[in-house]
């Protein structure tokens, strides 16, 4: 039996750039991210999510301002724990990308996105959060630097996909 947690994953995106954060810490540090993090007891997913990237990086974003785009999930081999990510994006924020004590915010162009000191498994799907598609994979590791199988496909919407899978 899986035990599944629940995190965020916000992208402030512009036309041509994303906003991520070299984690200075926990999980993933020294790896460019997306921000997020695990859902606090008595809080919405979204609600996390904004308040995980003000935390994390001082960018202001309204939870009603937060699209849904992906859903993740990811095991480890011999880990009864899957971690189940809701990732969001949005093109409307306040504030200036500041340094925190676990995030060194920084703008990449398009084209520029670092994936040699990321995540395996990003490369993988920025594709579609570049185009603006929604999306659904999973990735099994073995420790933090393989991948010994993964999904990915396009879904239309993620209320779609998400009704599906209650249903299923
Ligand atoms: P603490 O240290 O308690 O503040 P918290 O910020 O709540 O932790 P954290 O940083 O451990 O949680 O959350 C992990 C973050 O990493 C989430 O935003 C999800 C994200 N993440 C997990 N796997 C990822 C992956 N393979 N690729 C990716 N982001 C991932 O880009």
């Amino acid at each position: 039996m899986l035990l599944k947690k629940v995190y965020t994953l916000v992208f402030v995106k512009t036309e041509s750039q994303v906003l991520l954060g070299l984690k200075k810490r926990g999980f993933g540090v020294n790896k460019w991210n997306g921000f997020g993090g695990k859902v606090e007891p008595n809080e919405t997913i979204i609600d996390a999510a904004s308040r995980e990237m003000k935390e994390e990086s001082c960018i202001v974003v309204k939870p009603c301002d937060l699209k849904n785009i992906a859903h993740l999930e990811f095991t480890f081999e011999g880990d009864p724990v899957m971690m189940d990510v809701r990732v969001f994006a949005t093109n409307k924020f306040e504030g200036t990308p500041t340094d925190t004590e676990e995030m060194q915010p920084k703008w990449f162009k398009f084209d520029d996105i670092p994936y040699k000191d990321m995540w395996p498994d990003d490369r993988y799907w920025f594709p579609y959060l570049l185009q603006g598609k929604s999306f659904y994979a999973r990735f099994h590791y073995e420790g933090f630097d393989k991948i010994l199988n993964y999904k990915i496909e396009e879904v239309e919407s993620m209320v779609a996909f998400y009704a599906l899978k209650k249903e299923t």
